[in-house]
């Protein structure tokens, strides 16, 4: 009994929130409310002048009609957990106003700065060597601002917890959390998710990526920092799965112990039950080492070519009804992989979701696959790809779809991320992000 109070009082030490850890306090959960007070005490820096405390956050649902049946955690994010957040004026952003939106940098965030994401081959050997150190400094460095959820028992809400996780964990539990199946009225439906198979694809994790290279800028004091891509066209193997690079495998396919991320384990892992969230959060024991298996699945031999990269970007539309893995015609369900760049009709595994099968291991398991740091080279590139397009086409939020996906809606919010971004938002050229690409074998 004293061991179990103990934890109680561990735990309600623990609540606090990826949620911002400072909004996951008992009373601002109870208040629905996450408007810290900055510095000069007032709530979203109000008094300086960076922002304001406001209601009524949640968005306007998607077009579907049946959302309210829905009894997800998730939908209408964040709704559940808030309704009060900080809207921030002119270039302060963060949860509470106290960052500068990205690319920009400074106490009172008037610096602009534009960074290039770079193919990992043309960095030079300092930056790579800068690069795999603040790698290993982000798995290991407490997040200073946000905390992770966990249960094993995703229908009872009193059993929701709140823990501490490093920075680069805090980024890989964002992609986890979006994939677990949507619970509807007491069961679990896992055709769908909130970054997949959907209009929001693109702009959410090109979202994932700008959190995390920020929290690295933040973690680093280097503004300079971009993460580097991974051009994967026409390659027969895995050209950076050595341990110059990525990392090489054993034949069980765990990474070489010569390799930089040799000893890192997957957080989340070990279990894929509908009904928790990362049951294992707090217990790195059952977590697993990362593996991976490049051309050992036989449907997935080799990365996708240059032609394929071609031919997806000639779809001009930027997804098609019915807006999920059974689009044809759409750039993003090419771009994603679920459908035949080249005739934009036979739906089959190509692109983004080949180069997951063609590594195998923890890149090729859905909830898991953003633990291997491959993932940022490789959607840093289809990020690239995303961003060719919006060039091309010179296309802007007002061609975000409305659509039936949950959480896909163009003014839903990208989940789980916090402050809200909408998902039509996300749909604008990389400048407004502060960020922009090598020009790398004529791409
Ligand atoms: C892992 C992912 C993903 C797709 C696949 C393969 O994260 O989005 O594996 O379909
Ligand atoms: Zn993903």
């Amino acid at each position: 009994m004293i061991v179990f109070c103990v934890f109680l009082v561990l735990c309600y030490d623990l609540v606090q929130a990826q949620f911002p850890r400072v909004c996951v306090t008992e009373e601002a959960l109870k208040n629905k409310s996450c408007c810290p007070l900055w510095t000069d005490l007032s709530p979203c820096g109000f008094s300086s002048g960076r922002g304001i405390c406001r209601d009524q956050i949640v968005p306007v649902l998607g077009a579907s009609g049946h959302l309210p049946q829905y009894n997800d955690d998730r939908l209408s994010w964040p709704k559940y957990y808030f309704n009060h957040a900080c809207e921030c004026h002119g270039n302060y952003s963060g949860y509470g106003c106290g960052d500068c939106k990205y690319g920009h940098f400074g106490e009172k965030c008037d610096r602009k700065i534009t960074i290039v994401r770079k193919e990992i081959r043309e960095l030079s050997l300092l930056e790579r060597k800068r690069f795999f150190s603040y790698l290993a400094l982000a798995k290991i460095t407490k997040s200073p601002d946000f905390v992770i959820l966990y249960t094993g028992d995703r229908h009872h809400k009193d059993t929701y917890r709140f823990v501490d996780a490093a920075i680069y964990d805090v980024f890989s539990w964002i992609h986890y959390y979006s994939t677990k199946p949507i619970l509807k009225n007491g069961t679990f439906d896992d055709s769908t998710n909130y970054a997949h198979q959907g209009p929001a694809f693109p702009g959410w994790h090109r979202l994932g990526l700008l959190f995390l290279e920020r929290q690295i800028q933040l973690m680093t004091g280097d503004e300079n920092f971009a993460l580097p891509y991974w051009d994967w066209r026409g390659e027969k193997k895995c050209s950076i799965c050595t341990n110059a690079f990525l990392g090489d495998n054993d034949v069980e396919g765990f990474l070489s112990q010569y390799s930089h991320f040799a000893f890192w384990k997957s957080i989340c892992s070990g279990y894929n039950y509908d009904d928790s969230y990362c049951l294992a959060a707090d217990d790195f024991n059952q977590l697993e080492r990362l593996h991976r298996k490049p051309g050992a699945n036989p449907h997935a031999r080799s990365p996708p070519t240059f032609q394929d990269v071609e031919d997806t970007l000639k779809l001009e539309h930027f997804d098609r009804p019915p807006y999920n893995r059974k689009a044809q015609n759409s750039f993003r369900n090419a771009l994603e992989g679920f459908l035949n760049p080249k005739d934009g009709i036979t739906l089959q595994t190509t692109m983004h979701n080949l180069v997951h099968n063609f590594l195998g291991g923890t890149m090729g398991e859905v909830p898991i696959s953003s633990n291997d740091p491959m993932f940022l080279l490789h959607h840093c590139f289809i990020d690239k790809i995303y961003e060719k397009w919006l060039h091309k086409y010179n296309a802007s939020s007002d061609v975000y779809p409305e659509n039936d996906q949950p959480g896909q809606g163009p003014n839903e919010c990208a989940t789980p991320y916090f402050p809200c971004y909408t998902n039509k938002q996300l749909l604008q050229k990389s400048d407004a992000f502060g960020y922009k690409y090598s020009i790398y074998q004529g791409l």
